[in-house]
């Protein structure tokens, strides 16, 4: 990992903007035949493409804590990040949650009288994987399981294989092990559930992974073995099937169909918007389609240097005007020269900006409204979480947005 970033830096540093107070991380140009993000589907009634290829994010990604946005946080200038907010909903259950850790944590004091931090609660996996020892221990003779045990199947296989119990015995023990209990899945996804709020994972999704979970886990003999496949098969099944939403946008099609195919790249600051754009055009350079991209973005300092670093390594036209100069007029220069020059693609970066901001979503709209895209695509960053739903939303109310690509799923 640590030689692979050292390389990315080597490889691409000039893709740094000057500007920045806080350095960024260089991505290494994408490889052939590797679709660099997800591209996910907006059900839009004149667009019904999406994406080849969408990567996942691994079950772990959902219990990781929120990367520091430190891109969005570089490019303040055109407006700044607000603190990302909690739903009303969210909030109800962390506070929630909160008096109850302090009632847990109180009555764990004096059950195990360990510091505070040793006495934290596992995680909802371990606490599962717990709940699941703790049934093969019902039998022991001196201590009963704080919580009382559900129901379960008589025999436990694993500790009482030396008594000989013939074939069916033992079949049966392997198969039919721990039962859980509805009461004590929702006693464990409870900390998964926190978990996953804290990181401002939306509701839907969570009450999705919820469900999900529990078909797979209440009331069916499980065997503790299988515990860590059946969850994790489950919650990449749950976050797969949520990104079903429409048909995938192939833009290698589209551009096939159309030429010059013009898609608009928007977002708010630091989502990524430039970076996808030179690994498109490079990925649509690998299909022998040639590109042009429009230095939509006039404002943030060094935006236009850094487009011209990656169109000088690409190889392509970069179309560009001074800065503080109109982004349509840039677009419908770059429109022009791809018309002139038989170019496939015309790719438009845009400045970043904040939804909020209406300023900054009119000129959005004169974009649009002078050069007529084919598509919009809005760009957000995968590790936001559901302000990223939010953003989207915006984008799309504000312009019509055709389709989504979700950058940084490697962070
Ligand atoms: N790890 C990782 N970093 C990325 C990815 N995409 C972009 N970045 C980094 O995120 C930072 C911002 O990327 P840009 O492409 O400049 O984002 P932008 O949306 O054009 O930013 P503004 O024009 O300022 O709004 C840069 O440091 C990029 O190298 C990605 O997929 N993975
Ligand atoms: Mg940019």
């Amino acid at each position: 990992g640590q030689q692979q970033k050292k390389q990315k830096k080597e490889s691409a540093p000039e893709t740094e903007k000057s500007s920045q107070k806080i350095p960024r991380k260089p991505v290494p140009a994408p490889e052939a035949g590797k679709s660099p993000h997800s591209i996910l589907p907006r059900e839009k009634p004149q667009e019904k493409h999406i994406s080849s290829s969408l990567p996942v994010p691994s079950p772990q990604s959902l219990t990781q804590k929120p990367q520091k946005k430190e891109a969005a946080e570089k490019s303040a200038m055109h407006a700044p990040e607000p603190a990302p907010a909690l739903s009303p909903a969210s909030k109800e259950i962390l506070e929630k949650k909160e008096s109850r850790v302090q009632d847990e944590s109180e009555e764990e004091k004096e059950i195990t009288s360990l510091p505070p931090q040793q006495a934290r609660k596992p995680s909802f996996f371990s606490k599962l994987k717990e709940t699941f020892g703790k049934k093969e221990q019902v039998k022991a003779p001196e201590k009963a399981p704080e919580s009382a045990p559900e129901p379960t199947p008589p025999a436990s296989s694993e500790h009482d294989s030396e008594i000989p119990r013939g074939f069916f015995g033992s079949i049966s023990d392997r198969i039919s092990k721990k039962v859980l209990s509805e009461k004590q899945f929702e006693e464990l996804f409870w900390e998964l559930e926190v978990v996953m709020l804290e990181n401002n994972v939306a509701l839907e999704v969570i009450e999705k992974i919820k469900e999900d979970l529990a078909r797979e886990l209440v009331g069916k003999p499980l065997l503790r073995s299988k515990l860590e496949e059946t969850v994790a098969a489950t919650l990449k099944h749950s976050v797969e099937s949520l990104f079903e939403v429409g048909e995938p946008l192939d833009l290698l099609a589209r551009a096939a169909e159309k030429k010059p195919l013009v898609i608009c790249f928007v977002g708010i600051n630091g989502s990524g918007k430039t970076t996808t754009i030179a690994k498109l055009c490079h990925m649509f350079q690998k299909h022998h389609m040639s590109c042009v991209i429009a230095a939509g973005d006039t404002f943030r300092a060094a935006a236009i240097d850094q487009l011209q670093v990656h169109a000088q390594k690409l190889g392509v036209r970069l179309i560009k005007h001074d800065y503080g100069s109109d982004p349509a007029a840039v677009a419908f220069d770059a429109i022009a020269y791809a018309k002139a020059n038989n170019k496939d693609v015309v790719l438009i970066d845009t400045a970043g900006r904040q939804h909020s901001n209406r300023n900054l979503m009119d000129e959005l709209k004169k974009v649009k409204r002078v050069n007529n895209p084919d598509l919009i695509i809005f760009v957000g960053e995968s590790i936001t979480g559901n302000d990223c739903v939010e953003q989207a939303r915006e984008f799309d109310a504000a312009v019509g947005i055709n389709g989504i690509i979700l950058t940084k799923a490697d962070v």
